[in-house]
């Protein structure tokens, strides 16, 4: 897993916010240093850290909240926002035309991951129906030749390469034309990069660009450099305004949030990132999705459309009410269909990481008694609706006649809606047991 050690510091500190009663402000406080911990271990420079998290701690108890939307959903937002803000927000993929000769050149200092890369994604377009192939340019590395070979013919490509030619940038030339003459759309271009120091990268890379003209060049860092890796990629942005950038052995390393961090305050878009060392580990890089995935969150923009749809819209008078258990049998009939709009509901609790225990009966009743339910609340006058209480054996065996269904129906929808009170009015007291809190929507344990 990519960034286990930050992801997990995250996810639990996202848990401790949906675990906890209320959310007031020393709950943000709490998250915000949380948040700050995770990112500093991660190497992401202390002023990137302090500046993600000022903006979680000053939109997560921000006031306006969007119709619909409880406060638990937009400090997730808040704090997913900024971090995908901080790698970069937008994703840009490779563009590639095709039909056409499209040179993809590869730089970076040696042992950075050009070679795998090149490698990695030779295997990846090529898979996509890409008519793809490799040049060796690296007649420096001993090796480089022969490693090269080995991953392209993994992935039947083509490949160039001539052990004997010392001058890269003749060797470049010549695969160039070798590749446009095989009708190949993805040419792939890998370089020495032997020098250590950013000046000398910068100065190889501008002569070999500037004979074979390639159409993008991708810096390769090791993202085991932690923010470190921004300093190549500053020096890099600034030589080129065709540049993107990969960074890789992102798995294991316990920095590669400083890197990923570094190298996209540079503004170079991060293209795709290394995963792993064998030849199918890299993968397109998306900073949205990438966050979401960092806090162990995945699928949570589906989630919090779910939820907003399913809201019952409620106001502040009713919620009061509910939480002070008086609650109504039309309160639960809303309360039921809104569990209903949001599948599963168990489901729903995972996605969130949550671990509430909910009675079994309630995700059985969402499923099979809801429409049963309606049918006899039909036949209760408006009165029984609102207090229940006042159905006694009479006014049961009425309603079940009145509503074609059984007495002990009737009597199961009063049960259920008992336990529901119990459990509302359970929650609305631990809610209520601390300061600042923030009235949210009264559903079931809240989300
Ligand atoms: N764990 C891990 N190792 C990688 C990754 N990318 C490259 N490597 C390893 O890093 C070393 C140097 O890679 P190489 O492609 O030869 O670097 P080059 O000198 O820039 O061409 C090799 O041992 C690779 O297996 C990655 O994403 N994850
Ligand atoms: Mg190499």
């Amino acid at each position: 897993m990519v960034l286990e050690a930050l992801g997990k510091a995250l996810n639990s500190a996202l848990k401790k916010l949906f675990g906890a009663g209320v959310i007031d402000e020393e709950l943000v406080k709490e998250l915000v240093k949380d948040i700050q911990r995770a990112l500093l271990q991660a190497d992401v420079d202390v002023n990137l850290v302090m500046q993600i998290t000022d903006r979680v701690q000053k939109l997560a108890l921000d006031e306006s909240l969007p119709r619909g939307v409880s406060r638990r959903e937009h400090i997730v937002k808040v704090v997913w926002d900024s971090l995908s803000y901080f790698l970069g927000e937008k994703a840009v993929p490779l563009t590639i035309n095709p039909g056409k000769p499209n040179l993809v050149m590869m730089v970076g200092i040696q042992g950075s991951g050009k070679t795998t890369c090149v490698g990695k994604l030779a295997r990846y377009y090529q898979k996509r129906g890409i008519k793809t192939g490799v040049i060796c340019a690296d007649n420096f590395r001993l090796g480089a030749y022969a490693q090269l070979k080995q991953l392209a013919e993994k992935s039947s490509v083509p490949f160039y390469g001539d052990e004997t030619e010392k001058n890269a940038v003749k060797l470049a030339k010549k695969g160039y034309q070798e590749m446009v003459s095989k009708g190949i759309e993805l040419i792939l271009l890998d370089t020495a990069g032997r020098h250590r120091e950013e000046a000398g990268l910068i100065k190889e890379m501008q002569e070999i660009a500037k004979a074979v003209n390639p159409q993008e060049i991708i810096l390769v860092v090791d993202g085991t450099l932690g923010q470190q890796a921004g300093v190549q990629a500053v020096a890099f942005k600034n030589a080129t305004d065709i540049g993107s950038i990969i960074v890789t052995k992102l798995d294991g390393s316990a920095k590669g949030g400083g890197a990923l961090s570094a190298v996209a305050a540079t503004q170079a878009p991060i293209k795709f990132i290394g995963t792993g060392e064998g030849i199918d580990a890299i993968e397109p890089f998306n900073p949205t999705k990438f966050a979401g995935r960092l806090l162990g969150m995945s699928d949570i923009k589906g989630l919090i459309e779910k939820v907003r749809e399913a809201q019952v819209e409620i106001d502040e008078e009713s919620a009061k009410r509910i939480m002070k258990g008086q609650f109504s049998l039309t309160d639960m009939m809303a309360q039921l269909k809104q569990l209903k709009k949001m599948g599963p509901i168990g489901k729903v609790m995972e996605m969130l990481g949550l671990k509430y225990k909910l009675p079994e009966n309630v995700a059985e009743l969402q499923e099979e008694n809801l429409k049963r339910f309606e049918v006899i609340m039909n036949s209760m006058t408006r009165e029984e609706l609102d207090d229940p209480r006042i159905i006694k054996s009479s006014r049961i065996r009425r309603v079940a006649m009145g509503s074609g269904t059984r007495q002990s129906d009737v009597k199961e929808l009063l049960k259920q809606y008992e336990q529901m009170k119990k459990m509302l009015k359970a929650f609305g007291k631990s809610r209520r047991g601390r300061r600042g809190a923030v009235p949210g929507v009264p559903g079931l344990p809240g989300i």
